[in-house]
């Protein structure tokens, strides 16, 4: 395969499958024979490492949304540029864990940050850089919840109450909505199998279309 690489973003909310999915998604398109990288936010760099971890860690409960937004973002600039651009533009594709959505989702759908307020954030940190696909896993929040219950304590985002995993499902249920094209709905209550069958089929339309 030649030319620009693909961009696929995986979302959804705590316990979806993303994981369980990136693995499988991840053997799929590699027996097709395509150069994957893997990434994920908050992280994917050196320097969003670290800042994934302030903004994970349960000590940090004085953080305000709008430090929690600008660091998602610092993170994500650093990804852009250090690791996803290079990649895409050398013929790479990239499979990432998060991208720009849950933003939109978690600090505006979750926290009520202004959505123009992440649209001019995104306009200046991802310099126009647009998933090509973004598969949703939609699972309802008590179903993730309970399958994400016993791995120890929760983070500083997954110890929020189900109110606000409720607005972030609806975020991201209305931004794949919005935008039919760019995304994939997935019923992430199917079994891991199923899960996989459909997530593949949504990728077929990426292999020899013009970048
Ligand atoms: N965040 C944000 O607020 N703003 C942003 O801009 C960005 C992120 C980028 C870290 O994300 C946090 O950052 C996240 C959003 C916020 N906080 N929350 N909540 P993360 O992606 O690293 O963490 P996570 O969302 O909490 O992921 P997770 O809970 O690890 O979920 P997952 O990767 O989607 O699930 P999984 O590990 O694949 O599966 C969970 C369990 O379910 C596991 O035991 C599996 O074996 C099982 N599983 C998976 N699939 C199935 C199916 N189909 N059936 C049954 N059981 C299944």
């Amino acid at each position: 395969m030649t030319g620009r690489g693909r961009f696929i973003t995986l979302e959804g909310g705590e316990g979806a499958g993303k994981s369980t999915l990136l693995a499988g998604l991840r053997a799929h398109l590699e027996s097709r024979g395509v150069d994957l990288l893997l990434a994920r936010e908050p992280g994917g760099t050196g320097l969003g490492e670290r800042v994934r971890g302030i903004l994970l860690d349960p000590a940090q409960r004085a953080m305000c949304a709008e430090s929690e937004l600008l660091l998602m973002f610092a993170s994500r600039a650093q990804l852009v540029r250090e690791t996803l651009e290079p990649a895409l533009a050398a013929g790479r594709w990239v499979l990432c864990d998060r991208y720009v959505d849950a933003s939109y989702a978690y600090q505006g759908g979750g926290r009520g940050q202004p959505a123009e307020r992440i649209a001019a954030l995104e306009q200046w940190a991802c310099a126009g850089l647009k998933s090509d696909l973004t598969l949703l896993l939609d699972l309802p929040v008590a179903d993730g919840r309970a399958r994400a219950a016993g791995r120890g304590e929760a983070d500083r985002i997954e110890a929020e109450a189900d109110g606000f995993f409720e607005r972030v499902r609806a975020a991201y249920r209305a931004r794949a909505a919005a935008e039919p094209q760019r995304f994939r709905v997935i019923d992430a209550g199917q079994s891991p199998e199923a899960v996989l069958r459909d997530a593949i089929a949504a990728t077929t339309h990426l292999f020899g279309t013009a970048a």
